[in-house]
């Protein structure tokens, strides 16, 4: 039997428990288990938040052969603290570590002798692989496998992570988790019960701050429009779906695909609205048209910063015009906008974190969060950050930009003015209240003055 499971939030400032989103990634995982044959169960404590005295009750009760744990550079901490109290009621029962830290920092997790095997990058195939191995007892085939890294005889062995065919992959498990515990509805979508799909893997850009390429490799996968599709009618006639959010940063990397996937749903007559990401330089007014008629009600556009030579410095290679011509169209084919900047990236002064501002007054999305820029291991940012040494350290692995202008106490300041001035104009409030509902509208003001720096979704 193997358990899969998330850690409890991070404790520490500045971290939050944030909305409540089942984790996609780890329902792969099971997924690819339970094909090979594996008996799984999951555990969403990131969800629940339970004391790891009550993950040792359950340990105890399962005793499960294998205790794999998602593992962001944010919950480090609980990882490490998760994985001993497991060995501690479990002496024999192996502790993989996979997800965005196992891929990018795999060392750090086996310095802890609690964690047998990290697991680099896509998990499926890894995982499915290194189980068999451990359940035949055969741990000189388990330290071979590829993406797999563990403790050797002279150090750390590390075998380099291979990638799928993405059509390959099940569907994520989600009958493993209760949906029903979950955020089953999205900002920008009035549909509801909403669900998250990805349908992507990898991209092809380098911008400074993200550090996916670790992940996926510096290429784009996609599902072909046919697995959406399935995908789809899986959600809407399982788990009654009405809403999607594609949680993919680039969701029209292939305009031809995604043409494709638009027709598939048109001709489907689900009546589905979604909303997507995707970057401004990604999209057209035939696509957005397109995308628009088959139930496409916003896109998220990561903005970044209003200030030429910060998106230039972070290698986003786009420009400002770019960036409100893609506005424009959106609105001209009857899709909202929402967007997001990254406040103190570094290189930026006070006058840059200004022209955001103002960049994002002019822009006028239909939502616009500001975040303050925490620099993830091991993307460039996070490396310029630490050769200059401006920096403060907020845990072990997270830093934020510090200057003579500002540091992190001071973004936090500024990001929640931004925040508040931005939504509360008489005009924008009024448009919100309009598509929201007063209620909706009402909940969403108290959760957010508590959770302002909300960072993702
Ligand atoms: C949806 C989402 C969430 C959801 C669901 C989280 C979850 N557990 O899946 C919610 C809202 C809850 C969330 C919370 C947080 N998130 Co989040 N989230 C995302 C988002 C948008 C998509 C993740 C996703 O589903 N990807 C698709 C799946 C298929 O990929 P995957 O999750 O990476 O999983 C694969 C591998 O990582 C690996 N894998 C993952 N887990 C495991 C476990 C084992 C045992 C194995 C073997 C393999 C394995 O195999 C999976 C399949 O191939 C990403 C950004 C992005 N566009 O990817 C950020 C992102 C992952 N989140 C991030 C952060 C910082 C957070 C929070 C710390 C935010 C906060 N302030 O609290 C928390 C931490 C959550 C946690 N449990 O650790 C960062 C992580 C960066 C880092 N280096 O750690 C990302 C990359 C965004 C960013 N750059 O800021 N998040």
């Amino acid at each position: 039997m193997i358990l899969l499971m998330t850690t409890a939030p991070p404790s520490n400032a500045p971290w939050f428990h944030g909305k409540r989103l089942p984790p996609l990634g780890l329902m792969y995982v099971a997924a690819s288990l339970e094909q090979a044959g594996h008996e799984v169960q999951m555990l969403d404590n990131y969800l629940l938040q339970y004391d790891v005295t009550i993950v040792q009750e359950l340990v105890l009760k399962l005793q499960p052969v294998i205790v794999g744990i998602t593992c962001g550079s944010a919950t480090y901490k609980k990882c490490i603290e998760t994985a001993k109290a497991v060995k501690q009621v479990a002496s024999n029962c192996k502790v993989v570590v996979g997800g965005w830290h196992a891929s990018y920092m795999p060392e750090s997790l086996l310095e802890t002798p609690e964690i047998d095997y990290a697991i680099i990058g896509e998990g499926e195939q890894a995982i499915t692989e290194l189980a068999n191995f451990i359940e035949r007892g055969d741990y000189f085939g388990a330290s071979s496998v590829a993406g797999v890294v563990c403790r050797g005889s002279s150090g750390f062995i590390r075998n380099e992570p291979k990638f799928m065919d993405m059509d390959e992959l099940p569907f994520p498990a989600r009958h493993l988790l209760p949906l029903t515990q979950y955020d089953r509805n999205i900002e920008f979508l009035k549909a509801k019960p909403a669900d998250i799909m990805s349908i992507s893997r990898g991209c092809t850009f380098s911008c400074g701050f993200c550090e996916t390429t670790k992940l996926w490799g510096n290429i784009n996968r996609q599902f072909s429009p046919q697995r959406v599709m399935a995908e789809v009618n899986d959600l809407v006639s399982k788990y009654g779906t009405k809403g999607i959010y594609f949680i993919n940063d680039n969701f029209t990397m292939r305009k031809s695909q995604t043409v494709e996937f638009c027709d598939l749903l048109i001709k489907s007559n689900l009546d589905l609205e979604w909303v997507c990401d995707t970057r401004v330089d990604l999209v057209n007014l035939d696509l957005l048209n397109k995308m628009a008629s088959a139930g496409c009600k916003t896109i998220w556009f990561g903005v970044e910063s209003g200030s030429q030579r910060v998106l230039d410095h972070v290698n986003r290679c786009m420009s400002l015009e770019q960036i409100e011509g893609a506005f424009k169209l959106c609105r001209k084919a009857g899709i909202d906008v929402a967007c997001s900047f990254m406040l103190g990236m570094p290189g930026e002064t006070l006058d840059d974190l200004m022209a955001s501002y103002r960049f994002a007054d002019k822009l006028d999305a239909d939502w616009c969060q500001f975040n303050v820029f925490i620099a993830y291991p091991d993307s460039p940012l996070w490396r310029e950050m630490l050769e200059t040494g401006k920096f403060t350290q907020l845990d072990d692995f997270l830093y934020s930009y510090k200057t003579d202008e500002f540091d992190y106490n001071e973004l936090m300041r500024i990001q929640k003015q931004f925040f508040k001035n931005y939504h509360r104009t008489p005009k924008r409030v009024l448009k919100r209240i309009r598509r929201e509902g007063v209620l909706n509208f009402a909940k969403r003001q108290l959760r957010l003055t508590s959770n302002d720096n909300a960072g993702v979704a």
